[in-house]
């Protein structure tokens, strides 16, 4: 009889935090679509918990050939029924551990037997997540780790016993000290680097997580998926790191793999509740400033009144997603002021469909935290950003939009005051300041055009991605 050869069967690993989760699973549908020809499945491997919120927030049924796996979140059965909530913190360290200590492994063996019996042919999954080389390893499939965030800031992690050594503990004194001895880091400053590396806490789970995925990745990965595009990264940054990783592969904006049909069908309309798309719609060509520090990063009470101020002040209108727990920190009358109409009029929702809302005509400026996500979704729409960094990465993303690219500005001090806001605004939308950061701003955002566009560098190197985690 026909024996018939073997499909792939991919295993997704997400890291079930912050953004990473919901990021990682839109680039496993874009694989999913990819592989379906050749005739692959994929399992996507979370705890129940994320599932459970990507499935609430998934506007779409998963594809036909994709299914979800849980792995342990290590907090064990009575936790979940605990009174008081367990802080995110404890949370990743008692997932981290049960992932290193065979979660992940244990996941391997669900899939295999949810699809049954069809052994995992390749890990792909969260580079966060670097306990899956090993469970991979003994599944005789090689890892193919997704790094979300910025290129510079892999550079840092890979090379974090280089940096701690240079920079010992004098991170203080040489705060403005370029890193020009650290190849691909010589635009950036010791104060830019993410926290954890030469400064702040060490211990901290993500700090020492990714200390350890920096070791880890350049000996055990097949192959990196990058989330960038080629125009982006300086060129010593994407030569430091073909130099220190086999195969990268720059994919990224990851949300623009989707191809269109598919995204058609998988959300045939824009989720948005609060009618910010609609609102846009009543203001003229890049006149808007829109406003979102992400999905973990929220401003202190001075400065979140020091920002509403500034908005106002500066006369334009204002979209701005705001968590509703910080809405009674503003300003009294500030809500019914903006909602009024007129100069300066805004509207704040809680959430918005931030994809859409960057890509509308009406949108001119960003003010941003300066996620990774965020900065590349600016980028992919050709608005320019003023960046105020709270933590981790996003101090390097944000020299790099301000100092590197071009295409917009961080704010002096990295906090937002009433005059900082309103002339930031202002110059990103209408000053001739700004000019240079509008045009850079377009020509980043025709580059990811081109890199997108069919044969485009980012297709290319996708079908390269798909190839090698497909071979079975
Ligand atoms: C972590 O950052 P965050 O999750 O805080 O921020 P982003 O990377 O910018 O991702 C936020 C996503 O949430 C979406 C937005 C982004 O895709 O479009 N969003 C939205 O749709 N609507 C809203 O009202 C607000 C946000 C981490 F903390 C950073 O350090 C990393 O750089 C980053 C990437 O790994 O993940």
């Amino acid at each position: 009889p026909a024996v018939s050869s073997p499909t792939p069967h991919v295993a997704v690993v997400a890291f079930p935090f912050s953004s990473h989760a919901a990021a990682l699973l839109a680039f496993a549908r874009a694989l999913a679509a990819a592989a379906a020809p050749a005739g692959a499945t994929l399992s996507f491997l979370s705890t129940a918990g994320s599932i459970a919120q990507l499935r609430g927030a998934a506007s779409a049924e998963l594809p036909g050939n994709l299914r979800f796996v849980e792995v342990p979140d290590g907090a064990g059965p009575s936790a979940a029924k605990g009174p008081v909530p367990v802080p995110v913190q404890r949370q990743m360290e008692l997932f981290m551990a049960a992932a290193e200590a065979g979660g992940v492994k244990a996941g391997l063996e669900a899939a295999r037997a949810a699809a049954g019996g069809a052994r995992v042919s390749c890990v792909v999954g969260d580079a966060f997540v670097w306990s899956a080389v090993d469970a991979a390893a003994a599944a005789g499939a090689p890892w193919v780790p997704v790094w979300t965030a910025a290129s510079c800031a892999l550079l840092a992690h890979l090379r974090t016993d280089a940096l701690r050594a240079d920079v010992g503990d004098q991170a203080a004194s040489k705060a403005d000290e370029l890193l020009v001895s650290h190849p691909g880091l010589g635009g950036y400053r010791v104060r830019d680097l993410p926290g954890g590396v030469v400064s702040g806490d060490f211990d901290y789970v993500i700090s020492r997580l990714v200390h350890r995925m920096g070791q880890i990745l350049p000996r055990a990965a097949a192959a990196v998926a990058l989330n960038t595009f080629p125009g982006l990264d300086p060129p010593d940054v994407t030569a430091a790191l073909a130099e220190t990783l086999p195969n990268c592969l720059p994919l990224g904006p990851y949300h623009l793999l989707l191809p269109k049909d598919t995204a058609a069908a998988a959300s045939p309309a824009v989720d948005d509740p609060h009618g910010c798309l609609a609102w846009l719609d009543a203001h003229p060509e890049r006149s808007v400033a829109y406003v979102s520090f992400g999905t973990v990063a929220s401003p202190r009470p001075d400065e979140l009144r020091e920002l509403a101020a500034g908005l106002e002040s500066s006369g334009a209108p204002f979209l701005w997603s705001l968590r509703e727990d910080s809405w009674p920190l503003l300003p009294a009358e500030f809500l019914a002021r903006a909602t009024a109409g007129g100069a300066g009029s805004g509207l704040v929702v809680p959430w918005a469909p931030q994809v859409a809302v960057l890509r509308h005509a009406s949108v001119g400026a960003f003010v941003t935290h300066a996620g990774w996500a965020s900065v590349l979704e600016g980028v992919s729409s050709g608005v320019p950003m003023a960046c105020r960094p709270f933590f981790g990465d996003k101090r390097m993303n944000a020299r790099s939009v301000a100092s590197l690219w071009g295409v917009g500005a961080a704010f002096e001090g990295a906090t937002m005051t009433r005059a900082g806001v309103a002339a930031a605004v202002g110059e990103l939308l209408r000053e001739e300041e700004g000019a240079m950061m509008r045009a850079r701003a377009q020509e980043l955002q025709g580059a990811v055009a081109a890199a997108f566009a069919p044969g485009g560098a980012c297709r290319r190197d996708f079908d390269k991605f798909l190839e090698i985690v497909c071979r079975v």
